[in-house]
């Protein structure tokens, strides 16, 4: 049974998209995309510069190596997040300054930038979200035993974890701890990616695959009871997940019902959000992998189904489907040529998907007990500087007020949706692609590093201040 909260109108605007008090909005970021620094202080190489420095790998020969060199600009990007007026920031810790090595001995120096970064973020009165792992892991570790290949990965994960939390836990209280599990493991080591979008030896069979994600499963379960040993005062852990959301194409119970179905096997979700929000893997994902599905042992999926304070939501786009009659019970809908789309190929209009994939955690997954935090949402736009010296970004105005409209949806009918952290502060290295798309509020100008304030900055400042869509 859901309770209905009472969202009052603005007076002045009956349809105002008022979003509850005590709604955490926030902006979004991850080390490797900004920080650059990518030598200093002992840091070793991630996998990312491994991958980034292959020719051929990454759109135009880009590296993280400077990125927004955040790491010696965090004062005056914390200073432009709090002219933005978010109260909660996002942002990733990168393994490899904390070990090097990726085990063994931590690395003071590194640990120390996270410090100031985050002393910073108080002062300001900004919270800080600390995601532990978003795909930047240490190169050492691949050359050891090929990474996410390996179940000593968890292990080691954990390991860093709790050497994380033992020095920041005194400033930081919000833990994430893995970012989009599929896209580290299906995309790095997916048998028919060829060349990989990630890091990742390309493995033999689907079955190797799929025993990568269950290896970051485990990592997020190790991980979480880390985290819940070291920190020296009450805090609060999620996992990050980009589940694939099945949208009905027509909101009738028929075409709901099969969207619920469709849940189980669109993208990686039986094999990921299953087990980690279930305690099991989808019985419909185990039938079609057959004995390509990973081996899993005794006690492991207790591990991966900790309990958690949130499940951190990052969501882009959907996937329609309809009720058919044929074995399964439901299709799947190809996009048609000219369908709406933001400046990258998957990122198809699909606003409804955040109300879908809030609506499929509570009544697919039977977990309506479980707040969640949208913790990524926004989009690449071909962004100009105009005459002015103004990026006037309409298109992405445009599709980050659909998307909270949807989640204002969720919210009015009762959905546990607790705070919004907008993807992203500014325009940063976006993997394969470089710095080719930008997913910004604020312009990234890199060849001098200034920052300008797009539209879409004004736009969501605005939002804040009112607490509603603006
Ligand atoms: O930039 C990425 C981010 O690192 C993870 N989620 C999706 C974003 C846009 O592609």
């Amino acid at each position: 049974m859901k309770i209905i909260l009472p969202l009052i109108p603005h007076p002045c605007f009956p349809d105002s998209y008022q979003f509850p008090e005590d709604f955490w909005w926030g902006t979004a970021t991850s080390s490797y995309q900004i920080e650059g620094a990518i030598t200093e202080e002992d840091r070793q190489p991630s996998v990312w510069d491994t991958f980034s420095a292959t020719p051929g790998r990454v759109r135009g020969g880009n590296t993280g190596a400077v990125a927004c060199d955040h790491y010696h600009r965090y004062e005056l990007d914390v200073q432009l997040m709090a002219q933005l007026g978010v109260k909660h920031y996002r942002f990733s810790i990168a393994w490899p300054r904390i070990m090097p090595e990726g085990r063994g001995t931590v690395n003071e120096a590194g640990v120390d930038f996270y410090k100031r970064l985050v002393d910073c973020l108080h002062e300001y009165g900004i919270t800080p979200h600390a995601t532990l792992f978003h795909w930047d892991s240490p190169q050492a570790l691949a050359d050891l035993y090929g990474s996410w290949q390996s179940r000593q990965m968890a292990v080691d994960y954990a390991d860093y974890v709790t050497a994380v939390v033992r020095r920041l836990g005194d400033r930081i209280t919000h833990w994430m701890t893995l970012n989009e599990i599929p896209c580290f493991t299906h995309m790095g080591y997916g048998v028919n990616c060829d060349p990989p979008h990630a890091p990742g030896t390309q493995v033999d069979s689907l079955k190797e695959v799929w025993q990568t994600s269950h290896h970051a499963l485990l990592a997020h379960g190790l991980g979480t009871q880390a985290i819940r040993a070291a920190s020296p005062v009450p805090c609060t852990v999620s996992l990050v997940d980009n589940f694939a959301v099945t949208v009905p194409l027509i909101e009738s119970p028929d075409h709901i019902e099969a969207a619920k179905k469709a849940f189980h096997t669109c993208g990686q979700n039986g094999g990921i959000i299953f087990p980690a929000l279930t305690g099991a893997y989808s019985p419909l994902l185990l039938a079609e992998l057959g004995e390509n599905a990973p081996d899993i042992q005794e006690g492991d999926l207790e591990t991966i189904h900790q309990p958690l304070d949130f499940l951190g939501f990052n969501i882009y786009s959907g996937t329609y489907v309809r009720a058919a009659d044929n074995k399964l019970g439901y299709e799947f809908l190809d996009f048609p040529p000219g369908y709406p789309r933001m400046h990258m190929p998957w990122l198809d209009i699909v606003p409804d998907c955040v109300y879908w994939g809030i609506h499929h955690i509570s009544e697919t997954l039977g977990r309506p007990d479980l707040p969640l935090l949208i913790t990524e949402n926004g989009c690449a736009a071909q962004d100009q500087v105009n005459a002015n010296g103004e990026v006037i970004d309409t298109d992405r105005i445009f599709y980050l007020r659909h998307h909270l409209r949807a989640a204002h949806r969720a919210i009015a009918q009762g959905y546990p949706l607790k705070g919004y952290f907008l993807w992203s502060f500014m325009d940063n290295f976006e993997w394969s692609w470089g710095y080719d798309r930008r997913f910004g509020i604020t312009y990234v100008d890199y060849p001098t590093q200034q920052r300008i304030p797009k539209a879409s900055f004004d736009w969501y400042r605005e939002c804040i201040r009112n607490n509603r869509v603006m």
